[in-house]
């Protein structure tokens, strides 16, 4: 940081801060993780000099021999880790992925399928603001209203009558195991090509805690910063036979000059998942959620779908009498990170929403287990519990600072944080 400090002080203090506020908090976003120090070192290196449009061996710059290695790296490990036949690394986040898709598959106007955004879709998949939702005729599928999950039968069905010409599948806040092959099938049934959206189970679908749609897919698009654990970015993997139509899309379709600095990175972060250790650490989410699960249980709360299956459980505030913007608001005070979230049927506004979902591989990463998830859980009980109540709002958040200790982040960065708040008159 000493460059930064000389060149600029309030983005170097930002920084500080933030590292101080990872630290503190317990960040319990479905959606955050902690990088390694080598994908921030990957992140923060020269290669974000470079410009390399196009693809290794075929660049449109002279002295792509060095980003050559780091994109093939990137390319070849991504293929190992998820059985792809193709892999593009070049799209600079999950929205742009899911763009490139529909530009490789569909014409502006053609229908396609993708779970509404309040039953755990995403915004790119078909929503009405987004690109996703104007540019294409969107057709947005929801969940049984019993069970809170696909009903796959029912999907079929609707299928049939609508005739999309692509369905997106996958999610953002969904708490069970996707069924590829029932997905596959319902495609090959009306012709539709099948795209999956793994950002958030990428890291499980890799330890083989959640099935993985590569066998099945056309193309799976998947973020690489969530379970994943890389960089902030996303990649494509798709079949040697749709190779050409999607990395045309990515560049020169939709992208320019691929981000080099993050393709290194995410090269790192897929080398770091190839490890016993990362399948240890995906297994332990998947564990840690289940404690929570089982604790609000206990305490009475209920849970959309009735659980989890994955790294994610969304809580139904409502049925409590709180919405899901107050639960995150009130949380936060107590230093709990959570996001508010719309739930199936919802009756409020996204802004509002009537649930808090929340996800266990920040925290996983930080070391915690079983044991911290229960007493984590107790202390969001006891604040949702008490709303209005400033003191015990006050008391987790001292039993935070407590919890927190035994799981420190970035300790040389926060300790310049502390040499920061001395210098300060
Ligand atoms: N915003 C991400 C999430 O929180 O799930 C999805 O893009």
């Amino acid at each position: 940081m000493k460059h930064l400090f000389e060149t600029d002080k309030e983005i170097a203090d930002a920084i500080l801060s933030e590292a101080e506020r990872q630290h503190k908090n317990l960040e319990l976003i479905a959606s955050e993780n902690f990088v390694s120090p080598a994908v921030m070192e990957a992140m923060g290196s020269v290669m974000t000099n470079k410009y390399a449009e196009g693809y290794p061996g075929k660049r449109y710059y002279g002295g792509c021999e060095f980003v050559d290695v780091a994109e093939s790296l990137a390319i070849e490990r991504a293929k190992k880790l998820f059985g792809a036949e193709h892999a593009n690394v070049q799209p600079l986040s999950g929205v742009p992925a899911n763009m490139a898709v529909y530009y490789a598959f569909l014409q502006p106007g053609d229908k396609f399928f993708g779970l509404s955004l309040s039953h755990g879709g995403h915004l790119s998949h078909g929503y009405k603001v987004s690109f996703s939702g104007k540019l294409y005729n969107s057709f947005q599928y929801t969940v049984d209203p019993e069970t809170e999950t696909i009903n796959y039968d029912e999907l079929w069905k609707i299928a049939k009558e609508e005739k999309p010409k692509l369905i997106m599948t996958g999610a953002s806040a969904y708490p069970r195991t996707l069924h590829w092959d029932k997905f596959k099938e319902i495609c090959d049934d009306i012709g539709a090509y099948f795209i999956a959206d793994i950002s958030h189970i990428a890291g499980l679908v890799v330890a083989d805690l959640h099935p993985n749609p590569v066998p099945y897919a056309d193309a799976v698009t998947t973020t690489t910063h969530k379970t994943l654990r890389g960089p902030r970015g996303a990649i494509i993997l798709t079949t040697e036979e749709h190779k050409k139509v999607i990395d045309k899309a990515v560049f020169p379709g939709l992208q320019g000059g691929p981000h080099m600095h993050i393709i290194a990175a995410k090269a790192v972060a897929f080398k770091e998942a190839m490890t016993d250790e990362f399948k240890i650490y995906q297994s332990q989410i998947v564990k840690n959620a289940k404690a929570l699960e089982e604790t609000f249980k206990e305490l009475g709360w209920r849970l959309v779908a009735g659980g989890t299956d994955t790294h994610l459980l969304l809580i139904d505030v409502k049925s409590k009498g709180i919405t899901g913007k107050l639960a995150e608001e009130t949380l936060d005070k107590a230093h709990i990170t959570v996001n508010k979230n719309t739930i199936p049927f919802d009756k409020e506004k996204p802004f509002i929403a009537s649930g808090i979902r929340i996800g266990t591989p920040a925290l996983t990463t930080r070391g915690m287990k079983e044991s911290e998830m229960k007493e984590i859980a107790k202390l969001i009980d006891r604040v949702l519990s008490n709303i209005d109540d400033e003191k015990i709002i006050s008391d987790v958040r001292g039993k935070v600072k407590e919890l927190i200790e035994s799981f420190p982040l970035y300790k040389d960065l926060r300790e310049l944080y502390r040499e920061k708040l001395k210098r300060q008159p």
